[in-house]
């Protein structure tokens, strides 16, 4: 996208965050729901096909741009992007990525103008972590497979319009190479969903089990059309997943930081503004430097994603450190808020709470350093 055009996109993003959003938290956070009307919003804004190639659609913004837009757009709650998050990211980009022409010209146009909703579902009650370990079966059955499993924890399951599903195709095969990626139509009979999930933060956005119940799918309906790959899919899917997340870190990062120096600024105790006391200040400048150093990453990893370079074991770093940064900014929020901080009226204990979930969702902290260290010592064996 030249220059131009991404600068209006950026600028209608941050109205758009300022005028609609940031006076529609309240809200949503009592009601537990994203307004229809701001979803439709989004739409118009073409939100949902920013990772969307220009041919299909989208806006085809780059991984630089998207994590740029994602930053701007995560300074209001979290909960806003989540609208859009699977369709953006791990929805759709099986799709994107591995996807066949055919697959690409069905499904993408209709994500792209947010008609149509991706979820991606790859968590499963005794499969978290160790993804590999899925047990939900696609038994092929002539010209085609038939679903069944559970699910869990499936973000925007209610809202989509199709599963991008990681299920067990190769009775023969097992751990990774057995398992494929399907596109599942979210009305295909035999799909039902369970009850929405309460969680610790981020009200508003939804997530709850998907049970399929042999499902029948057809097997063009295979991911790049070759089964046993749908495994290297989702990691790849996720590769660039973790740049996104670590952009929503990062526009957390910029709105606590701002909540905490105009509050520091204005508190006065002992007579004179808190922002005055060299301990407060030590507080701001950790998170500025938190902040800072997951610019520079994120730029710097979304940059070689852009180059198509390898960027596993960068993706996982950005990721295991913004999340883990943006925790430590908003445990600051509160602490320099003190009192306020605790209180719901001033959001932060909300924030607080929103950003936990970052260095769970797309592989928790720990999975990120067993992603960079197994790649290191990878580079050790090769020599
Ligand atoms: N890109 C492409 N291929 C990849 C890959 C990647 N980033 N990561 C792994 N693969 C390939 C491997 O090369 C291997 O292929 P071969 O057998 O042909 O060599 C295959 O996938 C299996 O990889 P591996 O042996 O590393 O798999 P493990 O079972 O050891 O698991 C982890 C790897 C732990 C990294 C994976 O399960 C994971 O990321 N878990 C977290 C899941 C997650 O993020 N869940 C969040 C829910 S979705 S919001």
């Amino acid at each position: 996208m030249d220059n131009e055009t991404f600068e209006l996109l950026r600028e209608s993003v941050r109205r758009f965050v300022h005028e609609r959003l940031i006076p529609a938290e309240d809200k949503v956070e009592h009601d537990d729901e994203v307004p229809a009307g701001i979803v439709q919003e989004m739409r118009e804004l073409g939100l949902f096909g920013l990772s969307v190639p220009e041919a299909y659609g989208g806006i085809g913004l780059s991984m630089s741009e998207e994590a740029a837009i994602i930053r701007e757009l995560t300074r209001a709650s979290v909960v806003f992007r989540s609208v859009i998050g699977t369709t953006v990211g791990i929805g759709s980009q099986g799709i994107v990525i591995d996807g066949t022409e055919e697959q690409k010209q069905a499904w993408l146009p209709r994500m792209a103008s947010g008609e149509v909703g991706a979820s991606f579902a790859l968590t499963e009650p005794d499969a978290g972590s160790d993804a590999a370990s899925l047990q939900t079966v696609a038994r092929r059955d002539g010209d085609v497979y038939r679903i069944t499993g559970t699910k869990r924890f499936i973000t925007n399951a209610s809202r989509a319009g199709m599963f991008t599903l990681m299920a067990r195709s190769e009775p023969d095969v097992k751990g990774a190479g057995g398992i494929s990626a399907f596109i599942v139509p979210a009305d295909t009979p035999g799909i039902s969903f369970g009850k929405p999930d309460k969680k610790m933060g981020q009200k508003g956005s939804v997530t709850c089990d998907v049970i399929f119940d042999d499902c029948v799918v057809p097997a063009a309906n295979i991911i790049g059309g070759v089964p046993g790959r749908g495994f290297k899919t989702a990691m790849k899917v996720l590769d660039r997943g973790r740049i996104h997340i670590a952009a929503v870190a990062m526009g957390m990062c910029d709105r606590l930081i701002d909540m905490s120096l105009r509050y520091a600024a204005e508190r006065r105790q002992f007579g004179q503004p808190i922002a005055g006391f060299q301990l407060v200040q030590a507080l701001l400048a950790d998170s500025k430097a938190d902040a800072l150093a997951t610019e520079a990453l994120m730029q710097s990893v979304a940059a070689k994603f852009d180059r198509g370079e390898k960027i596993g074991l960068e993706a996982s770093a950005l990721k295991y450190f913004s999340t883990e940064a943006v925790g430590r900014v908003a445990d600051r929020a509160v602490q320099i808020h003190g009192g306020a901080g605790y209180m719901a009226e001033y959001k932060v204990e909300r924030f607080y709470r929103d950003v936990r979930l970052l260095r769970i969702y797309e592989g928790t902290s720990q999975i990120q350093q067993i992603i960079i260290a197994r790649d290191m010592l990878r580079g050790l064996d090769a020599g």
